[in-house]
Parts: structure tokens; C-alpha cells; sequence
């Protein structure tokens, strides 16, 4: 017993002095490892009588307590002071330039979304947002489409398999006009606002996605005409695709919550197998390309969000994000949209850093 204590007290002195954690681990294996003498006391515990054992096996354990404990202690502070010294060690020179990281790129309907709401802030538009899950009120009945319609037929929405508490049907919004609607439930006449997001209809090929991204577009004031539509789209159209000679055609057509109702096509050309904006007229390579509708809101849509409609008059427009995206960059698949390919995206998205701004150029690659 008094070898074991004297082991012990050199043990423990030798801990303490380790100096690195690979002299301490030399220390724990001379002690504690299969050939260490705190086993190898353990081991002499089988040759002993029962009363002998008795009274050395705890007193054994009790060393092997202590030595372990000793180790444990002596680790945490070792590690901690090698941390310190790595941390005083380690600087960084921060007037370096950065490393080269593998970059993110920002998606162009994300750029497009930014560039609309700059565009339309400046026209003092506000950016209003609503749920993409809808009763079907505010999706149909409110924009003056009854239960007859043929865009409520199950083929173009997608229902959801359950009614609300209420009864109500509930459906993915086929388009953003139930913001518009909900919008000026709370907010009332005068009004003024751009509603971006999602919609869904159940449709798919080369040129329609089941979902795919909407601005619509809302001014209700008193005397409100067809002419500030006309004015509002051709500068908007002016600022998107920066330039002047846009030509806006706008053809009578027929929404349920439009009269009248027209859509807007603008005028481009070919140019290799690009389609540019700013060519018009029907000769070779020249063309329109509709790229939304629009009208004066229906007065029974007015009344159902609880405007007065003798007094205030709107008009409203929808355009197809994906859409001007496409014409904009250049880009001739919608279906790439929705890949998520990151070769895709590092070819035609956005630096984080280019953020879209009236003064500098909406759209502008560095
Ligand atoms: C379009 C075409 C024409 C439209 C109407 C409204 C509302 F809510 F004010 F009645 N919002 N958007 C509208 C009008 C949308 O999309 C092709």
C-alpha cells in the first residue's frame, strides 16, 4: 500500500508538471492503460485472500479515482491555454482582398420582382402582399366571377380537397387579385398599389408552369381614366427595358373584372434568335408579344370591396413576371425557371450586390 500511495504521489506530481497534451497522454497510459501500474495493482487483487481484498480494493479504486480525476483536470486546462494561444496567434489582415468564395446569384424573377417595385415606388405605388392560399371570395366571387365561370373550372384551379370552418371553398389564388381586393376592403379609396407573388393554375407545357409568378397592378381615385392606364404602362415598360421607343398596343378584350377591358401586347423584333423590345409593325422579323391585360375595374368590383363607385373609379393591370423576365434577359425557356440548375443561375442571375436602383440603372450587370 505505501508502493501504491508513493506511485501515486509521483503520478500525480508528474501530471501537474505535463506540459503538453502528448506528455500528459504518456502520463495516463503509464498509469492507467493496460500496462499501467494502477492496472497492474488491480491484477494483484485476484491472488488475495477475501479479507485482504476486502480492504485493498477500495483503497486501490480511491488511487485510480484521484489519478483519473487528476488527468481530466489537467486536460481542460491544457486545452484551454493551447485555444488561447491559437487565438493570439491567429490575425486577420482585414485590408487584404477577400478570398474568392463560391458565390450565390440572386434568381432573375427575384431581380425582376426588385426592379417592378423600385419602378413603381417611384410612380408612388406601395407593394402590397396577400396569402397564396385563398377562399374562393376573394379569388372568383368578389372579382365579379360567379360560380358559372369557365376559370373556376376545376381544370384550371387547384381546390383544396377540405372546406373552411365557414364553408368556404379554399384554393391555391389563380391570380394576385385578391390582394387588390383585400387591399381595399382595409384600405379604402384613394389607392394605389403593385401586388407581386405566386399563382397557380393547373397547367403545363413549354410555355405555361403550374405556377408562375403575377404583378398586378391597382389605381382607384376620383376621375380616374383609361388614358393614366395607357400613361402608367408605357413608363413603366420605359424604365423595365430602359429604353424609349416602346411601343404599347392595347386590344380590346374582356375580363369579368374589367369594363373595358384591353390587353397589352408591346412591340419587338428579332435579332438572331433574340427577341428585342422596341422593334413594332407586322413586316419581316417585327412583332407584338402580348404581355398582360388590363382595364377600368368593373364598378360591381369596386362595390364588392366596399368602394363608392359613383364617386371613385380604378384601373387595374396584370402582367406575367416570368414573362418580361424572359424578354428582358434574353432567355428563351420558361421551364429553366423552375429547375433550380445552378449552371442556369450562375448564367443568368443577379449578383447580391446589384441591387436595383432608379438612379443607377434597374437591371444593370456590373
Ligand atoms: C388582369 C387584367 C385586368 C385586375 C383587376 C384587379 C382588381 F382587383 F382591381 F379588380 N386586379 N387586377 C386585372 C385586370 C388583372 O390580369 C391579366
Amino acid at each position: 500500500m505505501t508502493e501504491l500511495t508513493d506511485q501515486k504521489q509521483s503520478a500525480l506530481a508528474a501530471i501537474k508538471a505535463s506540459p503538453t497534451l502528448d506528455a500528459l497522454e504518456e502520463q495516463r497510459v503509464a498509469a492507467l492503460g493496460k500496462k499501467g501500474w494502477v492496472s497492474l495493482a488491480l491484477k494483484t487483487l485476484g491472488q488475495m485472500g477475501p479479507d485482504e481484498r476486502k480492504e485493498a480494493a477500495p483503497a486501490i479504486q480511491a488511487v485510480r479515482g484521484e489519478v483519473a480525476e487528476a488527468i481530466e483536470a489537467k486536460k481542460a486546462k491544457l486545452e484551454a491555454s493551447a485555444l488561447e494561444a491559437q487565438l493570439a496567434a491567429e490575425t486577420i489582415d482585414l485590408t487584404l482582398p477577400a478570398p474568392e468564395q463560391p458565390k450565390g446569384s440572386i434568381h432573375p424573377v427575384s431581380q425582376v420582382m426588385d426592379e417592378l417595385a423600385e419602378i413603381f415606388a417611384d410612380l408612388g405605388f406601395s407593394v402590397a402582399t396577400g396569402p397564396e392560399i385563398e377562399d374562393d371570395w376573394h379569388n372568383f366571387t368578389a372579382l365579379n366571377m360567379d360560380e358559372s365561370h369557365p376559370a373556376r373550372a376545376m381544370h384550371d384551379t387547384f381546390y383544396f380537397p377540405d372546406k373552411a370552418s365557414d364553408g368556404a371553398s379554399m384554393l391555391l389564388r389563380t391570380h394576385t387579385s385578391p390582394v387588390q381586393i383585400r387591399s381595399m376592403k382595409e384600405q379604402g379609396a384613394p389607392i394605389r398599389l403593385i401586388a407581386p407573388g405566386r399563382v397557380y393554375r393547373s397547367d403545363s407545357d413549354a410555355t405555361h408552369t403550374p405556377m408562375f409568378h403575377q404583378v398586378e397592378g391597382l389605381v382607384v381615385d376620383e376621375d380616374i381614366h383609361l388614358g393614366h392606364l395607357k400613361w402608367t404602362l408605357e413608363t413603366f415598360f420605359k424604365a423595365f427595358f430602359e429604353r424609349e421607343d416602346i411601343v404599347l398596343r392595347l386590344r380590346p378584350s374582356y375580363f369579368p373584372f374589367t369594363e373595358p377591358s384591353v390587353e397589352v401586347d408591346v412591340g419587338y423584333s428579332n435579332e438572331g434568335d433574340r427577341r428585342v423590345v422596341g422593334g413594332h409593325g407586322d413586316d419581316d422579323g417585327h412583332d407584338w408579344m402580348e404581355l398582360g391585360g388590363s382595364g377600368m375595374v368593373n364598378r360591381r368590383v369596386l362595390e364588392f370591396a366596399g368602394i363608392d363607385a359613383d364617386k371613385y373609379q380604378g384601373f387595374a393591370f396584370g402582367l406575367g413576371i416570368d414573362r418580361i423576365a424572359m424578354l428582358k434577359y434574353g432567355m428563351n425557356d420558361l421551364r429553366a425557371f423552375f429547375d433550380g440548375d445552378p449552371r442556369w443561375l450562375a448564367h443568368y442571375g443577379f449578383s447580391p450586390f446589384d441591387q436595383p436602383t432608379l438612379s443607377a440603372g434597374v437591371g444593370v450587370r456590373p
